[in-house]
């Protein structure tokens, strides 16, 4: 008797701490395509918000810590291809990003092509070819805004 006791008030005062905890990061990511990949990486169990600003890179998201913890929250945007504070992005999901997701190269490169790629002033350039063929269905999204 006195162990189900107890595991009933082990049971209530842990859902009595279960609590909604909302925090800020940052997310390596450049356009509206990345704002909704990493979006969607978050739709997952125990996040119930989560977005993401491509003009300060950063992600607010809002989650149970009872069903899922911030490592894990971080895990699930770098497994999609996103570097965040805490880990790196899974390479190869980051090669297959289109060409406007691609992490900035480094400033030095920009000495000798100033206005091209991610070295000009917008880092959302010109769709490739392949994205292109998206843009007939998808207008106003990612490269094909330009
Ligand atoms: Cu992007």
């Amino acid at each position: 008797m006195k162990n189900i006791i107890i595991i009933a008030l082990f049971l209530f005062t842990n859902s009595l701490f279960a609590k909604n905890v909302t925090t800020t990061f940052k997310i390596d990511g450049n356009c509206q395509l990345c704002k909704d990949r990493i979006e969607k990486s978050l739709d997952i169990s125990g996040v119930t918000f989560a977005e993401w600003d491509p003009e300060t890179k950063l992600i607010t998201v809002r989650f149970n810590d009872n069903k899922i913890t911030l490592e894990e929250i971080h895990a699930a945007v770098g497994n999609v291809g996103h570097a965040t504070e805490k880990v790196s992005a899974n390479p190869d999901k980051q090669a297959k990003l289109p060409a406007c997701c691609q992490p900035k190269k480094p400033v030095k490169a920009c000495s000798s092509s100033t206005q091209k790629g991610c070295c000009a002033k917008t880092p959302q350039k010109a769709c490739d070819t392949k994205e292109k063929q998206a843009c007939s269905t998808e207008k106003k999204k990612g490269c094909c805004s330009k």
